[in-house]
């Protein structure tokens, strides 16, 4: 990525710093809780996109929610967890950028979302953009500008 100045960057088109769709885990909005919960353990990370057949994104599922969905009075209710369908207890108010947008907007709000999910103009899921992504670029462009 070449910078013509200091403030180029912040025009610079989304898809730039996006983790392809390929490259993302995520589960069916269709799955229960169980698989849900199987995906985000052998992955690693607290919260993974939710997606359609037709890829298109519906929400954002993370390990709290299932827990908090599965929690009963006096303990955690596992036997809940196969017939809990993901798509109950996802989270879908959530902040998403286009393909099309720049990446100043994407900068403000990875303020306080630790990623976004990037979408197509008719709502196609095409991938994510991290903090950590963001920040490896900033690393770059830092260290061979000054
Ligand atoms: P978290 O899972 O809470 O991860 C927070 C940070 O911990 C990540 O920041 C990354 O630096 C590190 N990390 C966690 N799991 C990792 C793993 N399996 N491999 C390598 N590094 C790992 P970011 O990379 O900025 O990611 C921010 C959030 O984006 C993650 O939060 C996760 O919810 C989501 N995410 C990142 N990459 C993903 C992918 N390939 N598929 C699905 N979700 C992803």
């Amino acid at each position: 990525m070449v910078f013509v100045n200091n403030r180029d960057f912040l025009f610079t088109p989304v898809m730039d710093y996006t983790i392809p769709a390929e490259k993302v885990a995520h589960v069916q909005i269709g799955n229960n809780a169980e698989h849900a919960l199987l995906v985000l353990t052998k992955t690693g990370y607290s919260a993974i996109p939710v997606l359609d057949a037709k890829y298109h994104l519906k929400g954002l599922i993370g390990i709290g929610m299932i827990t908090d969905s599965i929690l009963g009075l006096e303990r955690i209710e596992y036997e809940q967890l196969a017939d809990l369908k993901v798509n109950t207890i996802m989270q879908t108010d959530l902040p998403t950028i286009k393909t099309t947008d720049r990446f100043q907007k994407a900068l403000d709000l990875l303020i306080n979302h630790t990623f976004l999910c990037v979408i197509e103009e008719d709502g196609k899921f095409a991938g994510i953009m991290t903090r950590r992504e963001v920040l490896k670029e900033f690393k770059k462009y830092i260290y061979t500008s000054f």
